[in-house]
């Protein structure tokens, strides 16, 4: 039966494993820390973590396991040959959905239960009440609410289902959402940046403009959950790629690379070539699910 108290093991110290384990140290859970470079846990043992000298080590002193490490290749190498049965296994390493249902098929046969976790947080976010930081959590439901308390220390919670792919995917199509966004905003500085205008003032314009325009995404839901792209636009996609043309003529005569823009306004003006100037953008994404 699966231990519920306040215990566990994790597997990486990085910024991001270091911020979770001083958060579950913090509220005095009974940790166990393993990383691969020993010298990242001394700060750890200071602060009361037990430090295992190997993985397998770590991995035997608990029931619950959590892996916060690089990449989907450094949780394999790590777990290679340890005996995970009876383990209830969280990887919170950003991998893709793929990944994640490998790696929950290959747990399960080694006889652990396998949850996947996507951080939408940066470290300083962890363990700080408010901060907004979450994760997603997805695979064996029963191996979640098993462990419910202790994973909702550092972060908010979200289970978002049984398929073990599923958190890397809604982690990754919000880190897809930001980037878009980091990407905007990096061409909006582009342009204003040889004039003499103070990047600070200019920060909260941007800000609140982007704020502003979130809810967008509701409006593209409601389209696709309806298949009729035409529902309340106030802002048409004709109108859009005519406006497209001015954002264009304006880097150029800021001297600035359209390079960010141009990808996604040859997507808004395929549409319009195709008949679909009375809808908003939400098209283009029918246009990337046909293209591959
Ligand atoms: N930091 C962030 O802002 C983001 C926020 C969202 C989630 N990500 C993901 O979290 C995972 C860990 O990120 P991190 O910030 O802790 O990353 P690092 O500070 O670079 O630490 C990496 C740890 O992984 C260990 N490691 C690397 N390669 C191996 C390996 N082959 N075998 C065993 N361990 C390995 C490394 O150990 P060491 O270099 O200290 O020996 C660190 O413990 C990550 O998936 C982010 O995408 C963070």
């Amino acid at each position: 039966m699966t231990d519920t108290s306040a215990k566990l093991t994790l597997l990486g110290l990085g910024a991001m494993g270091s911020a979770l384990a001083t958060a579950w140290l913090a509220a005095d859970y009974d940790i166990t820390v393993w990383n691969r470079t020993a010298s990242r846990a001394e700060p750890l043992r200071t602060l009361g973590a037990q430090v295992a000298d190997t993985a397998a080590d770590a991995v035997a002193a608990n029931d619950l396991v959590v892996a916060c490490l690089l990449d989907d290749a450094s949780v394999r190498s790590t777990l290679d040959g340890v005996d995970l049965t009876g383990k209830d296994l969280i990887n919170l390493t950003t991998g893709t959905p793929g990944s994640g249902r490998e790696l929950a098929a290959c747990a399960t046969a080694r006889g652990a239960r396998y949850v996947d976790g996507g951080i939408m947080a940066v470290p300083p976010m962890i363990g700080v009440p408010d901060s907004g930081a979450y994760v997603f959590y997805s695979g064996s439901a029963a191996a979640f609410e098993a462990h419910r308390d202790a994973l909702a220390v550092g972060a908010g919670t979200k289970f978002v289902g049984e398929d073990p792919g599923f958190a890397a995917l809604y982690d990754v199509a919000l880190l897809s959402a930001m980037t878009g966004m980091f990407a905007g905003v990096s061409h909006a500085f582009a342009l204003v940046r040889k004039e003499n205008i103070d990047p600070r003032e200019f920060a909260g314009l941007v800000s609140g403009w982007i704020t502003a325009m979130s809810g967008y995404a509701h409006g593209i839901a409601e389209h696709l959950a309806s298949g009729d792209y035409t529902t309340g636009v106030t802002s048409n996609l004709a109108m859009m790629v005519e406006g497209n043309a001015t954002m264009l003529r304006t880097a150029h005569e800021q001297g600035v690379s359209p390079e960010l823009l141009e990808p996604f306004m040859r997507l808004m003006r395929q549409r319009v070539d195709d008949g679909h100037g009375d809808e908003d953008t939400t098209g283009v994404i029918d246009l990337l699910l046909s293209r591959r």
